[in-house]
């Protein structure tokens, strides 16, 4: 039986979800609130090897398997981390979860819909978060902000359409689950889209 509460951020690259989650955490423990920081693709041993096999440049993948190593390291993190830690009363704040599925796999590859909503089934089980904080800002602000990162992930790699069909699927999302996901314009300054993000949270 869940008792904490499951947060998740998601955006396009650059949308500044790493910066905003440290703001979120330290909000949440300022209430006294226990929270766990984690990540998709990520957040457990196995996951993490998975998502290291996602980014690395070393090897094409094809679309369909790309997909299922997102939703195999969901299962994993969702099982071992994510339910347990709600269920001792702690919330969990992820970076990314399923919605980026579908606005990755989905939107930006092309994929079925229908076969993302499948495997969501199947791994999920209906299991949603509480809030999602979709951070949205135009795709060649965020890449601009990422610029002097260095060296791009093998999905950083897409082209100026693939990541403008990710956000364009995002929005989708925000507008058909508008109770759940909260779609915050995150082209302004830092502390502009912190404040958003407080208003929000306080409607928890
Ligand atoms: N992926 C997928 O395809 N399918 C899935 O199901 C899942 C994931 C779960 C890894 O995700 C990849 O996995 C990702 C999607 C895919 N691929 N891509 N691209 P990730 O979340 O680990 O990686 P990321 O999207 O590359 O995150 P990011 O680039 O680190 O973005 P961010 O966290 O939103 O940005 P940030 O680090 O907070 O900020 C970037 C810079 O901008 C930094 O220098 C900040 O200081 C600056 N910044 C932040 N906010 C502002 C404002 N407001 N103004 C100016 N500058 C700012």
């Amino acid at each position: 039986m869940q008792k904490g509460k499951f947060i998740t951020v998601d955006g396009v690259e650059g949308a500044g979800k790493s910066t905003q989650i440290n703001f979120i955490c330290q909000h949440l423990k300022g209430k006294g609130i226990n929270v766990i920081l984690t990540r998709e693709p990520g957040g457990t041993e196995i996951s993490e090897k998975i998502r290291e096999l996602l980014l690395s440049t070393d090897s094409k993948m094809h679309s369909d398997t790309e997909l299922l190593l997102m939703f195999a390291a969901r299962n994993e993190h969702i099982y071992s981390k994510i339910l347990p830690t709600l269920e001792t009363g702690d919330w969990v704040l992820s970076d990314r979860f399923t919605d980026a599925s579908y606005a990755y796999q989905g939107g930006g590859r092309g994929l079925d819909i229908n076969r993302i909503a499948q495997l969501e089934k199947w791994v999920v089980q209906g299991f949603t978060p509480d809030m999602t904080l979709l951070l949205d800002v135009p795709v060649d602000i965020g890449m601009q902000r990422v610029e002097s990162r260095g060296a791009k992930d093998r999905i950083e790699q897409e082209n100026l359409d693939f990541f403008n069909r990710v956000r364009e699927a995002y929005i989708a999302r925000s507008e058909q689950y508008p109770q759940r996901i909260k779609l915050i314009n995150a082209s302004e300054s830092v502390d502009n889209t912190s404040n958003q993000i407080q208003a929000i949270l306080n409607t928890l």
